[in-house]
């Protein structure tokens, strides 16, 4: 596409009819938390997000996705299966739909390379076979990085039974993102009324705290060379890193907080890098390119769940200079996610 910016959109919702069925029999069960709402919802045509129809948006990817794609401009979207992925189901289930989601990504991407890269999808509960499917991923589909929804059975990644994936994406080289699921049910209590469970507040909170455990766990000494993306500007993590950095400090010297090599300020610089998907704030994305530079942060739409007319139309105005708008737009991804310039 002939725009002034190559634009990449880095955190590209879909999925496909097997894995939307079984999240279908998942609004089944019984109990009642954010993923379970959710899932009714979208999946079962329950009241509330079934009147969204963002189904539609998410089995499409090769119609109206294209076109919405083209009369804005969009070069390239980087896909991944929707939250929360494979994580609700059970270990074998979870493996088998993250497989054929893959196997069906790569059919698309074959499709339209020039549109479209993969994140892979894994089963983080069997973590080595999860670790194989990601070799595969990269290797024979040539994927560009994994997805994560977050906690798993209410685990996170600073958990060592889950490091077979962290040293995969480390030895593969290609970047994990981690994006929001409802939050862990020890946290979950006051997250639940007004809304505020999912992408309201929520997310953030889950992912926000899945960053910080995994820094404050001494994951980046393990391994360094990992690289883990957060969306929704961050998830806000960097807005409160000069306080997480001197409280770690703090509570390290007093021993309440795991010896780390680096600070908390230098793992967040380090290894992870943020996108815009779903915060089109001007101010925001200033302070996150001041705060991290402009090397770290990404354009993302996160269709379909937003608008990708308003998102352009966001970055589009962004006041930066020329060489930092093609950075954010399609320079640090097509970098960061290994993508043909
Ligand atoms: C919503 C947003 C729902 C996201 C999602 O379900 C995801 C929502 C998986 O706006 O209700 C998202 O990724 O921002
Ligand atoms: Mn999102």
């Amino acid at each position: 596409m002939a725009g002034k910016f190559r634009k990449i959109a880095t955190e590209e919702a879909w999925s496909i009819p097997e894995v939307a069925e079984a999240l279908r029999t998942v609004s089944h069960y019984p109990g009642d938390n954010a993923d379970l709402a959710l899932v009714r919802g979208i999946y079962d045509n329950q009241p509330g997000y079934g009147a969204m129809r963002f189904l539609d948006g998410l089995l499409d990817v090769e119609q109206a996705r294209l076109g919405e794609m083209d009369k804005y401009g969009v070069d390239m979207a980087v896909l991944a299966l929707t939250a929360p992925g494979v994580q609700m189901f059970d270990a074998d289930t979870a493996c088998e739909l993250a497989t054929l989601a893959n196997d069906r990504l790569a059919e698309v991407i074959a499709r339209h390379p020039d549109r479209f890269v993969g994140l892979a999808s894994m089963a983080p509960h069997s973590p080595k076979r999860a670790a194989k499917e990601m070799e595969r991923a990269i290797n024979q589909l040539k994927f560009n990085g994994f997805m994560i929804n977050s906690h798993t059975n209410n685990e996170y990644l600073d958990n060592p039974k889950y490091w077979p994936l962290l040293e995969a994406a480390e030895a593969l080289d290609r970047p994990i993102y981690i994006h929001p699921r409802a939050a862990s049910d020890g946290m979950s209590g006051p997250l639940r009324d007004y809304g505020m469970d999912s992408a309201m507040w929520g997310y953030g909170v889950e992912v926000g705290t899945h960053a910080v455990r995994m820094m404050a766990g001494g994951v980046f000494d393990q391994f360094p060379k990992l690289k883990i993306i957060i969306g929704h500007m961050g998830e806000a993590v960097h807005f409160w890193l000069w306080r997480i950095n001197f409280m770690n400090t703090r509570a390290q010297a007093i021993g309440r907080a795991k010896k780390t090599k680096l600070s908390m300020a230098e793992y967040f610089h380090n290894n992870f890098a943020i996108t815009t998907s779903g915060v089109e704030d001007p101010i925001a994305l200033d302070y996150s390119i001041r705060k991290l530079g402009v090397d770290n942060v990404m354009w993302a739409i996160d269709y379909p769940y937003q608008p990708t007319g308003p998102a352009v139309a966001f970055m589009d105005a962004a006041p930066l200079s020329d060489e930092d708008k093609a950075k954010v737009y399609g320079g640090n991804a097509e970098r960061i996610f290994h993508i043909k310039s």
